[in-house]
């Protein structure tokens, strides 16, 4: 697996990992204790026996991590971008070779930062052993053979899950389509039979009897064993700790921000399961009971976007639909790719270099298995920037392109900075940059770039906002339960016997959905969603939702717009381009609160920017959930 500093594709297969990565030159584990750094062994105080380390150590140590990061990271982001785009026997050798080389340089190097800990350091010295410290994502023991054996699993489920065949009327179906056909399909049978096969992936053994779930609980036992060794109580709590604060309390502000936007969600719910239940009747959605979850027009019932005409308000539908206009105006990947450029530029961002255009990989290709969930790479720590995907050309994919590009924009911003600080300010942040750019992807936007003829008048608001409440809203609760599943596995609260049962229970509390048949325990239903088997960390997108709104207001406040937020486009307005650009320069340089007040002027992640902008849509539905019964 991967360490933290070391590759950074954001949203990439399993092996790689997502923040920037890991550490410096090499020397093993078993050198760590007595080998001095180079100022040690000049500096007359080091011969000194038992004189601690010094400062000039520090920055001894802190300057070969960095030298090997980005020197090993750059091998290791090609070797993981070749096996991407081109799985196979040899390239998931390749990138497990690199894995395991990685995963065992960042351990010895996190073991290493340990020796400073009693030192009085300036803050940004400081700032990097924490950063190098937590550089694994998934950390494995330093005993010999687990780091091979942590990359070889992991390796083994990412591309299970990419390569997992699905038949259906006995044809081979394209994953991406099934993913589509969940949106389209109406029939409830046919449903229930995609979202069933989808998950058998997850339990299906390969020729040596591994499964996704038989692999998952192996990783999980090697992760909280290096995990430990590091002095963090488990996997979960080294994931927590990444937000310069206690884990404890980054769990607590998890629930402090789902309690902010909870009603959004909690009146949605209500409004949509009426509507199904209009549209099935009552034995298929009754009325008391969580939401069946394949009928909410998406694989894993995240976002309901599928089902925007059954939810859109009378009266009030947008009048335009995105996919069909992108069809009809001849768009395709590339286009929506350019359209998605424009925007940053329009802001003052400089064009995406040539190679990315050379290199990217736009569309599937034919002839080979690659991991189409999308993902956006720097592969040298300066502008070879590429995105990954399997681009269709509809509303879904043209919102992904731009989330992709903000991660690309984000990585070029902050490339003079330290390997060691090239990462989101929090995960959150990464996430929330391309999809601030979205929500500024308003139908005054889509006329001047040519993509509608007329702008819906205000009487098309509550259309407009319930589009985006079926994104954005819908998302909340499972962007905030995957990863309470994910921390309740690594403290060994769930075990493989309970994994299917926990998922359940939090699928059951926080969204208020229920599987279309019952799940017995042999099931690993979270195996099914691509950020399980690939190590992804899953709580950066909660986050993202909220800060995507946070940031949005605050740009709109930069731009002087006065309106409701939800018309407010933030296009071609250079002033916020160049605030923007204030917080994204800074990489991780200093703790997030700083960059959140570069750029908003306030120093706490808040929801409340989020209920503004759907303010007017959770009127209506309250209006028109009274006298249901809500909940479930
Ligand atoms: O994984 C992603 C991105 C890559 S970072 C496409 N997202 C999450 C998901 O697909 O589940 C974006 C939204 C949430
Ligand atoms: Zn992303």
């Amino acid at each position: 697996m991967t360490k933290r500093h070391l590759a950074r594709p954001f949203g990439a297969l399993a092996a790689v990992s997502i923040l920037a990565l890991t550490a410096a030159c090499s020397r093993d584990a078993a050198d760590t204790e007595t080998t001095a750094t180079n100022s040690a062994a000049t500096a007359p105080e080091s011969v000194i026996e038992d004189a601690g380390p010094t400062e000039a150590d520090a920055a001894d140590f802190i300057a070969e991590v960095e030298k090997w990061t980005r020197e090993f990271g750059e091998y290791y982001s090609r070797v993981a971008w070749v096996q991407a785009t081109y799985i196979n026997y040899d390239t998931n050798w390749l990138v497990t070779k690199a894995d395991t080389e990685a995963t065992e340089k960042g351990v010895e190097f996190a073991n290493e930062a340990k020796r400073f800990n009693d030192l009085d350091l300036p803050t940004e010295m400081r700032r990097k052993l924490e950063a190098i410290k937590l550089g694994v994502n998934l950390p494995a023991p330093s005993r010999p053979g687990a780091a091979a054996e942590l990359a070889e699993i992991n390796t083994r489920m990412g591309a299970a899950y990419e390569t997992g065949k699905i038949e259906l009327d006995g044809k081979t179906v394209p994953r991406s389509d099934l993913e589509v056909m969940m949106g389209e399909i109406r029939d409830p049978a046919k449903l229930q039979e995609i979202w069933t096969k989808w998950r058998e992936v997850p339990v299906t053994a390969d020729a040596d009897g591994n499964t996704i779930k038989s692999d998952y609980a192996k990783m999980v036992k090697l992760a909280n064993e290096g995990a430990r060794e590091l002095g963090y109580a488990d996997a979960g709590a080294m994931w927590r700790s990444r937000y310069d604060m206690d884990p404890n309390a980054f769990a607590a502000e998890m629930d402090r921000l789902w309690g902010q936007v909870k009603p959004l969600y909690d009146e949605l719910h209500c409004y949509v399961r009426a509507e199904l239940n209009e549209q099935y009747g009552d034995d298929v959605v009754p009325l008391d009971q969580p939401i069946r979850a394949d009928l909410l027009g998406n694989m894993w019932a995240q976002t309901w976007g599928g089902l925007n005409d059954l939810a859109a308000p009378e009266g009030a539908s947008p009048a335009y639909d995105l996919t069909d206009q992108l069809v009809a105006k001849g768009y395709d990947a590339e286009k929506i790719v350019k359209t998605g450029e424009g925007f940053f530029s329009s802001l003052g961002f400089e064009p995406l270099p040539e190679t990315f255009w050379e290199r990217s990989m736009i569309t599937k290709p034919a002839d080979r298995e690659v991991a189409c969930h999308a993902s956006a790479w720097d592969l040298d720590w300066a502008d070879d920037i590429r995105i990954k995907m399997c681009t269709s050309v509809n509303a879904d994919d043209f919102r992904t392109v731009h989330h992709e590009l903000g991660h690309n924009y984000y990585q070029r911003a902050y490339q003079d900075k330290s390997v060691l600080f090239q990462t989101g300010a929090n995960g959150g942040f990464h996430e929330a940059i391309g999809d601030m750019i979205s929500l500024s992807i308003t139908p005054e936007y889509l006329k001047e770039i040519g993509l509608i003829d007329e702008v819906p008048d205000a009487s098309k608001d509550l259309g407009l906002l319930m589009n985006e409440a079926m994104e954005g809203v819908a998302f909340l609760p499972f962007g905030l339960l995957m990863d309470k599943w994910r921390w309740q596995v690594f403290s060994g609260e769930l075990t493989p016997e309970t994994y299917n049962e926990g998922w359940w229970n939090l699928r059951e509390e926080y969204q208020g959905i229920r599987p279309p048949a019952d799940r017995g325990a042999n099931y690993f239903d979270p195996g099914g969603k691509y950020h399980i088997p690939g190590n992804v960390s899953y709580e950066r997108y909660f986050l993202a939702r909220v800060l995507q709104f946070q940031f949005h207001k605050a740009a709109c406040d930069i731009a002087g717009w006065e309106g409701p937020l939800h018309r407010c486009s933030v296009y071609g307005s250079k002033a916020v381009g160049a605030r923007f650009n204030a917080m994204l320069e800074m990489g991780a340089s200093e703790p997030w609160p700083e960059a959140l007040a570069a750029f908003t002027g306030s120093r706490e992640m808040d929801g409340s920017a989020m209920v503004a902008y759907f303010q007017p849509l959770l009127d209506w539905l309250q209006e028109q959930n009274e006298g249901r019964s809500c909940g479930w």
